[in-house]
């Protein structure tokens, strides 16, 4: 009889909820800002039934509870492009490219995680995971010594490995493979309470940079926080005072907004955590290490390229007008300053569609399942909206923010410490190292849009005209629709 396999969807979804239990035992508050995500969304749900029939009507409302995005840090081209085959069993593909170095971290990044929609339902899992890059560590002898600690350790288990190459050749995982794949490569994302390093090596990789040590210093890449997608950020960082968790100063992002776009993100700090350094010489040495932290977050609306340039403009007008430091100084007038200029995004989902700034998803309405047969139907998809024949919901954004990014890995690696690299973007490095080209996550947003279009179009009839007239009006590189 033939083995039963296991689908990749299957195989995150596992690994997932083995790493979150793996996670909640080794950091306690990981438990509590789940609980308190949870106890949130459902105040948030029963407050809003438009937002809930949006969630419904996209699937996401399933999906909440589990919804998590982590992140890990590593340290060679050669872990790179075994972990992007490690995730490509389950089913997470590398999503746009990221260049952190312009934000002072000496690191590049790309995310993995599910593309197709039936996946992202199932379990949207996203890992940012960043490559040290050894090139921009200016002292030449310490970049050595990186290289050679680097070099030596191995951080997946030879098993896994293994099942790797058995999945590239089979295409897929028996059961038994896949239980056995998700024990293994779980330990690749474990917390190292021993340092493989002794403690002058960790120091003085520290004082080049934290974050140098933390990816340098460890047996493997630990999941450095695993966040839980709440649906009202304000209320969550409230509450997180409330059950004695002291949020950073500022949330990534914008402030609240009725139409929320992209990520609002806003994390707690590293925790210190005992560590013991290995002495050749003589006695271990007891010391400690800061690399964990917890972090919540809102998703809104996925941007166009033009939703995402105001986007960028705005954001970044702020930013270089009102500077913020670790201790909070100065959030307040960051706060009302963003409030202030974004003024300027549409807040309102109809603009936002007509205005070409966002994705959303298209559906036939009751009303338009039935005009089918009434004959010929309005050509354009904004008549079909304004006939009641078609609704739209916005997509979810799925990815993650460079600017936010840099600000979380900053407050976790100490803005006293940031350094300023010259922005030295090397994506085709990067790929090459990856084995594999970073999806453009733009592509995917628009794919999903127009599906749901053409699915929606069909059953109410005239679909080639209203269609045609809609994607025009959506690949105008201008941005601008011309039905508005
Ligand atoms: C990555 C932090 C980035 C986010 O949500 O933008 C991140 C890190 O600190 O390794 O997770």
């Amino acid at each position: 009889m033939a083995a039963r396999h296991a689908h990749s969807d299957d195989i995150r979804d596992r690994l997932l909820r083995a790493m979150s239990d793996m996670y909640r035992a080794e950091v306690p508050q990981y438990g509590t800002l789940l609980q308190l995500v949870a106890d949130v969304n459902a105040d948030a749900v029963r407050a809003d039934p438009e937002m809930r029939a949006s969630l419904e009507q996209s699937g996401e409302i399933e999906r909440l509870g589990l919804e998590r995005q982590g992140a890990i840090r590593i340290g060679t081209a050669q872990e790179l492009f075994d972990i992007r085959r490690v995730f490509a069993v389950m089913g997470m593909h590398p999503v746009g490219y990221y260049d952190l170095s312009i934000a002072g971290v000496p690191v590049h990044s790309t995310a993995f995680r599910p593309t197709a929609q039936e996946a992202l339902h199932r379990n949207p899992f996203r890992v940012f995971t960043s490559l040290l890059r050894l090139d921009l560590i200016e002292d030449p002898a310490l970049r050595i010594e990186a290289e050679r600690i680097l070099s030596a350790r191995r951080i997946f288990k030879p098993r896994t490995l293994e099942l790797v190459d058995v999945f590239e050749a089979e295409g897929r995982l028996t059961q038994p493979e896949a239980e056995e794949f998700v024990r293994e490569a779980l330990q690749t994302f474990r917390w190292h309470s021993d340092a493989t390093v002794d403690l002058v090596t960790y120091r003085k990789l520290h004082n080049a940079l934290r974050l140098i040590a933390d990816i340098v210093s460890f047996k493997g890449p630990h999941i450095n926080h695993l966040t839980p997608r709440t649906l009202d950020i304000d209320a969550a960082r409230v509450g997180m005072r409330g059950r004695r968790i002291a949020p950073k100063a500022v949330i990534e992002g914008l402030a609240r907004r009725r139409c929320p776009i992209l990520l609002r993100q806003t994390s707690f700090k590293a925790l210190e955590e005992p560590i013991i350094f290995r002495h050749s010489a003589g006695e271990d040495i007891a010391g400690t290490h800061t690399a964990r932290f917890g972090e919540i977050e809102q998703r809104g609306v996925a941007l166009t390229a033009d939703g995402r340039r105001l986007y960028d403009e705005l954001l970044a007008s702020v930013r270089r007008d009102v500077q913020i430091d670790a201790a909070g100084t100065d959030a307040s007038t960051y706060d009302v300053e963003l409030s202030e200029r974004f003024k300027l995004f549409p807040d309102d989902w109809a603009e936002l569609r007509s205005r070409g700034l966002a994705f959303f998803r298209y559906s036939a309405t009751a009303a338009g399942l039935a005009s089918n047969h009434l004959g010929r139907q309005p050509a354009t998809v904004d008549e079909l909206i304004s006939n009641g024949f078609l609704q739209f919901d916005p997509i979810v954004y799925e990815d993650f923010l460079p600017v936010s990014a840099a600000g979380i890995f900053q407050s976790n690696i100490g803005t006293d410490e940031q350094k300023n690299y010259a922005a030295q973007s090397n994506r085709p490095q990067f790929e090459a190292e990856l084995g594999a080209v970073v999806r453009d996550e733009l592509e995917l947003y628009a794919q999903v849009e127009k599906a749901s279009l053409e699915r929606a179009l069909k059953p109410i009839g005239s679909p080639q005209i209203a269609f045609a007239n809609a994607i025009d009006a959506r690949s105008d590189s201008g941005g601008t629709s011309p039905h508005m």
